[in-house]
């Protein structure tokens, strides 16, 4: 059986080239190689909405379109960048949003996927901001806006967000260990894999339980370096592979 692949934390943006051309080549990679493919959130710097119908984005469906086409299925999760993703966009590109958290399964057992914003519990102003704007209402009022209007607003939040790095991942909270403890134990899962935290690597667990665990971090797509941290599936385990572009 072909393997299953995870990517998050790309952060596609028209001004990154370098990423969104590593982005493209790994999709053409992976046609006709992956039985399923994860995007695990901040596909996008940010999306204000699915009618955003720009070339740039009509390109990245196109891309997604081609590779679900081959025969790969595809699914989406939210990140705390593009969280207005819709459905509309999901289907465009062929494939599926989930829910924030979900478990799948893998061909050595199940796995507790998410974006991994939502452990990061002690970072309070990031906790509020999120449950606000998690809210429908909030969603709703923000989309009701022109579009035009929500492109600049995207844009001051990216200026915002770049004047203060805070992208970069020592500015990003890291999980709160009980925060990941308590999800596996609600969830009855042993391993998670998620991203966001920018500090990609896998991590040892001692579950509520007793029994050992695994945290599994992908990793961000740099677009000076060239290079990410991707998550493979297959039936020798879950792993973290580095993707040179
Ligand atoms: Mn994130």
């Amino acid at each position: 059986m072909n393997p299953i692949f995870f990517i998050s934390d790309l952060h596609l943006a028209a001004d990154l080239p370098r990423v969104t051309q590593g982005f493209f080549q790994l999709l053409k990679q992976l046609e006709g190689q992956t039985q399923a493919l994860y995007v695990l959130g901040d596909l996008f710097e940010v999306w204000v909405g699915d009618d955003n119908t720009n070339d740039y984005n009509l390109q990245i469906i196109q891309a997604f379109k081609q590779l679900t086409d081959s025969g790969t299925q595809l699914y989406f999760v939210h990140g705390n960048r593009d969280f207005m993703l819709g459905h509309h966009f999901a289907t465009s590109c062929g494939g599926i949003l989930l829910g924030e958290r979900t478990v799948i399964n893998v061909p050595t057992g199940k796995l507790l996927i998410e974006h991994g914003d939502a452990l990061c519990t002690l970072d309070e102003k990031f906790m509020s901001f999120r449950a606000q704007s998690r809210h429908p209402l909030w969603q709703q009022t923000m989309l009701a806006k022109p579009l035009t209007e929500r492109v600049q607003i995207a844009e001051l939040w990216r200026m915002q967000s770049k004047m203060q790095n805070s992208n970069k991942a020592e500015n990003i909270m890291d999980v709160t260990p009980d925060a990941v403890t308590q999800v596996l134990a609600e969830q009855n899962q042993h391993i998670l894999l998620h991203g966001h935290t920018h500090r990609p690597m896998i991590h040892a667990l001692i579950l509520a339980d007793g029994q050992t665990g695994q945290r599994i971090v992908l990793g961000d797509w740099q677009e000076e370096s060239g290079t990410a941290v991707i998550g493979i599936a297959d039936e020798k385990g879950v792993r973290l592979e580095n993707y040179h572009f």
